[in-house]
């Protein structure tokens, strides 16, 4: 079955935020458990060097990428949960690994940080740091590195084989996303259970999550 074919709504537009807060794995689960994101990645972003990777970042960021139905969850509504859930400034980390970062891919996008910028900037009473610029390159990162806390349940993944045959395209589905948000607290059982229930996909596969969803031993 393929169970990332469509988790999205009926006249939706897909877009993708790219961001840096930190280490990555935390806002991987934290963006993973939230209605309208359909897709997480986790990678190296914002530097020049070629070919970054955990080693050897270069001048590189950890960043996410989220791709989300902006029907159901803004770009906006986002950056706020980007900017409410990491402290952007620059005072306690050397070099580029764990900065804040925002690359953007429209104006739309611009004009969405600069107005959640201002009004975070008042909210904490202090200028915002993040670096913000056009996206230019993402480099995904290791295979460990994506669901890492999801991962931590080898048993949970031995029981997701039967939908996603291969990691990547558990990796890569809606389904995953949630449930690495859900083993970090993020999310309940009963509001994925709920949300499943308007996926667009078929209902025989729809049963099928949710069965694996309620029968998993962690
Ligand atoms: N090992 C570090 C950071 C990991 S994150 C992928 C920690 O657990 O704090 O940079």
């Amino acid at each position: 079955m393929n169970s990332q074919t469509k988790e999205v709504s009926n006249n939706s537009e897909i877009k993708t935020a790219t961001f840096g807060m930190g280490c990555f794995w935390g806002p991987d689960s934290r963006f993973g458990s939230l209605r309208g994101v359909l897709r997480t990645r986790v990678g190296y972003s914002g530097g020049t060097t070629e070919f970054p990777s955990y080693r050897q970042l270069g001048d590189h960021t950890e960043t996410v990428e989220i791709d989300f139905d902006d029907s159901i969850i803004s770009y906006e509504e986002i950056l706020r949960h980007f900017w409410n859930n990491h402290y952007p400034n620059r005072d306690q980390y050397k070099g580029t690994q764990y900065i804040s970062l925002l690359r953007f891919r429209s104006d739309e996008q611009l004009d969405a940080i600069e107005h959640v910028k201002a009004e975070m900037e008042i909210k904490i009473g202090e200028k915002i740091e993040t670096d913000i610029a056009p996206f230019e390159n993402f480099t995904l990162a290791e295979e460990r590195h994506q669901k890492y806390y999801l991962k931590r349940y080898p048993k949970a993944i031995e029981q997701l084989k039967d939908l996603y045959p291969d990691l990547e395209s558990l990796e890569n589905s809606t389904f995953a996303a949630r449930l690495n948000g859900f083993v970090k607290g993020f999310g309940r059982k009963e509001d994925l259970l709920e949300e499943i229930s308007h996926w667009e996909m078929d209902e025989v596969e729809k049963v099928k999550l949710s069965r694996t969803l309620n029968d998993m031993k962690w």
